[in-house]
């Protein structure tokens, strides 16, 4: 009894993290999208808008639903629309990390804008550790900065992050100073996933080989 118990801890121990599923709700965008305010938002996920950037040129963020990679994805536009200059982004604080343990974090994306680098082009994907809603904090690690680098097609990005808490903020940026040009940012397929710890599955081998020892003595 006492070696079945060491297993069903053993395997505890790794079975929360393999069998752990995308924390990140309605990553793929194919949960709805809601109008709010004339702008259409993918369900779960929160949006924010600095508004006008440039008082020369007044405006506000739009949101639409694109085709994605498959399916819908979100655009996020801060670009030049009627000559408009603003700021904003989808964001969703994810819920349920695992503090010290990696994660994948996953996501597609596209944009088209300028390469002009006085345009005060923003384009970019990130994360905060803290789990805080203030778009504007230092604490964001921004993974995509396509800030001038013109249109690029669907790119796939997957990275690893280690949260420190029970919650991690995914963050998206898009705006522009100058509107010298048309600048959106497409996202979809956002994940983040608890990767099986690697010390943990070494203890599970070690476990079981001294299992294997004793059932043969
Ligand atoms: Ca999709």
């Amino acid at each position: 009894m006492k070696r079945l118990g060491l297993l069903v801890l053993l395997l505890g121990a790794i079975a929360l993290p393999t069998l752990a599923q995308n924390l990140v709700v309605n990553g793929d965008f194919e949960g709805g999208f809601s109008s709010i305010g004339g702008e259409t938002i993918a369900n779960g996920w929160s949006w924010w808008d600095a508004g006008t950037v440039n008082p020369i040129f007044p405006g506000s963020t739009h949101f639409w639903q694109v085709g994605g990679v498959p399916g819908s994805a979100q655009r996020i536009i801060g670009g030049q629309i009627a000559g408009q200059s603003f700021r904003g982004g989808i964001y969703q604080v994810v819920s349920g990390t695992i503090p010290g343990l990696p994660h994948t974090l996953s996501f597609d994306y596209s944009v088209s804008g300028t390469t002009d680098p006085n345009a005060g082009q923003e384009r970019r994907i990130g994360y905060d550790l803290s789990g805080g809603t203030n778009p504007n904090s230092a604490s964001i690690v921004w993974v995509v900065l396509e800030d001038a680098t013109g249109d690029k097609p669907w790119q796939h990005v997957e990275t690893t992050i280690v949260p420190t808490g029970t919650s991690v903020t995914i963050w998206t940026r898009v705006g522009i100073v100058w509107p010298v040009a048309t600048t959106f940012m497409d996202i979809d397929n956002v994940s983040l996933v608890p990767v099986p710890e690697p010390s943990g599955l070494a203890v599970l081998g070690v476990g079981l080989a001294w299992l294997w020892r004793r059932r043969r003595t």
